[in-house]
Parts: structure tokens; sequence; C-alpha cells
């Protein structure tokens, strides 16, 4: 097989090796691949976002984390799948990197969620243009454990599906950052976040709640679907939700079709925009 076409908005050329995929894109995990330094460097991520997590994590992140027994090795993702099967219905398959959108969606909507089997060298440790095993499951997995926020990366999965006959791609991709990626939570105790990008980011894990700069507007689905993001920076303005739940009220009770008809060739609302229908949650 040769490489996929990238999805949208990923590097032109895809590091992992996709020739031993599948039709649908998924690999054996191959747990014998990984070196005893691949082990020493999941460790150290693993111990270092830990760290932030009581102060900057949403509380069911935290729960899930621990509900997936990792060690300081690199996870299996059959035993872990076992763990997420009985909790909401959830599987991790092997990927070899990022997929087209297509077959991503394929398995989101029968709960399977595709996990990077490759890790980043120790000369990556803070940064990397793709997604790796790090920030696939340590950032994504951990919350598919709380059934609210398991339902909605389901419905995103159906939306996906239906936005490729609708040509709503771009702007649905729109909602997977705002939330998936780079949401925030609003608690009793203060903002938290649950958006994977943030929680597997050393620098952004605490600059998302910690600065002063960007606004953090309350989730709004249509604002969502018209704003621009970056993939390749800090954010500059995040989403609050109040709730999983309020993902998934968004997500059953949008017609996205007429909504894809009517922005999609208008420009994005730029980065770091905040309109006089913006609602901003102070910090
Ligand atoms: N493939 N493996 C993988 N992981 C992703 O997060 C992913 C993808 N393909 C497409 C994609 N994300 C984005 O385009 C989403 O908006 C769908
Ligand atoms: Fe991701």
């Amino acid at each position: 097989m040769d490489q996929p076409q990238a999805p949208a908005q990923s590097p032109t050329r895809l590091r992992g090796d996709y020739a031993r995929a599948g039709t649908d894109y998924t690999v054996d995990q191959d747990y014998s691949q990984y070196s005893h330094d691949e082990h020493g460097i999941w460790s150290e991520l693993l111990h270092r976002q830990s760290a932030l997590l009581p102060r900057y994590a949403a509380p069911a992140f935290i729960a899930g984390l621990h509900s997936l027994q990792l060690q300081d090795a690199i996870p299996d993702f059959a035993q872990v799948s076992a763990i997420l099967r009985r909790r909401t219905r959830w599987e991790l398959v092997a990927v070899p990197g990022l997929i087209p959108e297509r077959e991503f969606f394929e398995h989101l909507a029968h709960r399977r969620f595709p996990v990077t089997v490759w890790l980043r060298r120790r000369d990556e440790i803070d940064y990397l243009a793709e997604p790796d095993l790090f920030h696939d499951f340590f950032g994504h997995v951990p919350l598919l454990t709380d059934p609210a926020y398991a339902e909605f990366v389901e419905l995103y999965g159906h939306a996906g599906q239906r936005a490729i006959e609708l040509g709503g791609l771009k702007m649905l991709a729109r909602l997977y950052w705002y939330s998936i990626e780079f949401g925030l939570l609003e608690t009793a105790a203060g903002l938290r976040a649950y958006g994977a990008g943030i929680l597997s980011s050393f620098a952004e894990a605490r600059y998302a709640i910690d600065s002063p700069v960007p606004p953090r507007i309350r989730f709004d689905l249509q604002r969502v679907l018209r704003s621009a993001y970056l993939i390749d920076d800090l954010q500059r303005n995040y989403f609050v939700v109040r709730s999983f739940k309020e993902l998934v009220d968004a997500a059953v009770n949008t017609d996205f079709a007429p909504l894809y008809a009517r922005y999609r060739d208008q420009p994005a609302i730029a980065v770091g925009t905040v309109l006089p229908t913006d609602s901003v949650v102070e910090t």
C-alpha cells in the first residue's frame, strides 16, 4: 500500500511505516519493536506530564488515566483495550500515524481509537510535528473512560462521515481541534484542560490555564465551526465547556449541513478574535 494522502492540516511527508497497514490503515502494535531506550522515553514523558495533572487536567482525565493502570513501560494496546471495552465499549487500534479522514472517522464511529505505534526520539521530547504514541495515547485515551466524552467522540466520527459527503471536512476539523485537541472545562476549582493537545504538551498545559493572553470563550458550536486554529504553535484562543454532556448535546442537536453550506466559503474567524457575541471566561 502506498502512503495515504495525508489528511488536511498535516505534514506532507508522513513518518510512519504504512506498507504493512491494512485497508483500514491498522497495523499490529508489535510490542517487541520497542527498545529499552524507547520505554525510557515513554516513562520520562509520562512522569513529566503526570506531575502537571493535578493543577491543569480535568478530574475525569486524571481518574481515567489511573484506571488504565499504566506502568513505566509503553502500554500494550490490547491490554488497555480490555479495560476500555468494559468501561465504555471503546478499544484501541494501532496505526502507523495520521490516516485519511474517511478511515479515521470510520474507526471513531465504531468506538475504535487509532493510536500511533511509533514514539518520538529523545531530541523531540518537547515538540514534534506529527502525533506520536505519546500524544495519541496519553492525550486522547484516558478520557475515553468517561461515558459522556466517549459518546461525543463516537458522535464526532459519525459527523465526520457525513461531513465528507457534505464538503464540511475543513469546518468539522475545527470542532475536533477546539474540543478533543484543545478543549477547556470549567470546574468548581477553576478551568482545567481536557484537550489531548494541551495535556500531552509540557508547555501548553501551563499556558492554556495560566497565561493571561489567550481569550477563553464559552463553547458555541457555530462559533467553533467558523474559527481558524493554529497547528504548529500555542493556541491564540480556547473554548470552554461546562461539561462533556454539553458537547454531546451540541453534536446531537445540530444540523451541520446548513452550517457547512452557509459558512464553507466564508473567511474563518481569525485566531485570537473576541466577537461582541462571545462570552469570555475570566481565569
Ligand atoms: N489520523 N491517526 C490519526 N489521528 C488523528 O487524530 C487524525 C487522523 N486523521 C485525520 C485527523 N486526525 C483530522 O483530520 C481530524 O480532524 C479528523
Ligand atoms: Fe490528537
